[in-house]
């Protein structure tokens, strides 16, 4: 087969791809809490040639031929996953987090079943009972709230809601949360209402990779979670759950919710779990949560007011309304001065998911370029200065900020 450049088959995506790069590597602070770069090794498992082949089924036991070596790429991805997390069973074929709650719920319950889940305002997910959602759809979700007064998830709200509620699952995970899970509460909480317990750590992932934040391993049934965020690896999900559940969870994934899996996506994460295992790993990951603090200090003194007072995690939620202005005002003055986040509901929150009064700001992905806590007090001052509306200086301070910490090796001629 003749090889065409992508330059020479479509300069149009390749010139979109340069200007990614560019923007990556030069233009932004990146500080999206959800999002990071991958290793250049993940990028290669990524564009090869599994993507070429159909391997329906699981390792051993395929409905096509010829899946030898998608066996052992997938058998590698379930392994290591075991090991890092010390789960007795891995799906690895997920395409992405919510594809992964899907099979998740389901492989435990049936359509009305009734399922404790998060407030989404409160830090949850679509996926976690939203009406627009699927889960809220199919399930007879109820929700826990955060308390107004700590700004925290407490036992007790936890504990009165399932005895309340009496659900058949009980999830916990966020999206938008600067504290740890309190696994403790959901444990008791279970056991009073019998409920399958079920945490979506897609955020905090590479936290419980570490070490850092506590494994819910092994007392949870269901541990679902993406694999592209703090865990900075190939995008897309993964269901680990104990052993008595394997089959269940496997057929929810296959042939329940997903045909083909997406084998170069499985060799991704395959890659960036063997990284997760390298002795460096532990130290990245307390560098996210030692950034995170040094950034929720360095706003607090620019007289940013934020959630619960701080960050256990990698992520803040500041209340834009301690600087009189909306979370959509606040991403775009950020973003025209180069910093990237999101504009965030906060709890309680008066405001609509399209305004928001807050903004939510994350680490990892400037703590993969190699910034530390010095540099993280200094982005806190150039926050409090763009929110002001000093917007050019800024900018140029971002740029040369980027051009310390450099991204991708030869990022000029790759993407
Ligand atoms: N979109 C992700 C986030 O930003 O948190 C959740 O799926």
């Amino acid at each position: 087969m003749q090889h065409h450049p992508l330059s020479d088959a479509d300069p149009e995506v390749h010139n979109a791809l340069k200007n990614e790069m560019n923007r990556q590597e030069s233009d932004s602070l990146e500080m999206i809490a959800s999002e990071n770069f991958v290793n250049q090794a993940v990028l290669e498992a990524q564009g090869s040639v599994l993507t070429n082949k159909y391997a329906e089924g699981y390792p051993g036991n395929r409905y096509y031929a010829g899946c030898e070596y998608h066996d052992d790429v997938e058998n590698l991805a379930r392994e290591r996953a075991k090991d890092i997390f010390g789960a007795e069973h891995v799906n690895v074929q997920p395409h992405a987090g919510s594809q992964a709650n899907f099979a998740a719920y389901f492989s435990v319950l049936e359509k009305g079943d009734r399922v404790l889940g998060p407030v989404l305002a409160h830090g949850g997910h679509l996926t976690h009972g939203h009406p627009v959602n699927f889960s809220g759809h199919i399930f007879d979700f109820d929700t826990y709230a955060i308390d107004e007064e700590t700004e925290r998830f407490e036992r007790d709200e936890i504990v009165e809601a399932a005895r309340e509620h009496d659900p058949d699952l009980i999830v916990s995970g966020y999206s938008a949360y600067p504290r740890e899970i309190p696994f403790d509460a959901f444990r008791e909480a279970a056991e009073e209402t019998d409920a399958v317990l079920m945490t979506d750590i897609a955020h905090v992932a590479g936290l419980v990779a570490a070490g850092i934040h506590e494994n819910p391993f092994p007392d949870w049934d269901i541990v679902t979670t993406t694999t592209h965020k703090t865990l900075r690896g190939a995008r897309g999900g993964m269901i680990m759950s104990r052993e008595g559940l394997a089959e269940d969870i496997d057929r929810a994934v296959f042939p329940f919710s997903q045909g083909g899996p997406l084998m170069h996506q499985v060799a991704g994460k395959a890659v960036s779990l063997r990284l997760a295992q390298e002795r460096d790993y532990r130290e990245y990951q307390q560098q996210i949560v030692d950034n995170a603090q040094a950034l929720a200090e360095g706003l607090q003194e620019n007289g940013f007011r934020l959630v619960s007072g701080g960050t256990d995690v990698h992520l803040v939620l500041a209340d834009m309304s301690s600087k009189d202005m909306t979370g959509k005002e606040a991403e775009s003055l950020l973003e025209d001065a180069g910093i990237v986040v999101n504009k965030n509901m906060i709890p309680y929150d008066e405001r609509s998911a399209k305004v928001t009064s807050g903004v939510r700001i994350g680490t990892p992905a400037l703590t993969t370029r190699g910034m530390e806590e010095s540099e993280l007090r200094y982005v806190a001052d150039l926050i409090g200065r763009a929110v002001n509306g000093e917007t050019d200086r800024v900018r140029e301070e971002v740029e040369d900020l980027l051009h310390e910490f450099p991204l991708y090796e030869d990022a000029e001629n790759s993407y």
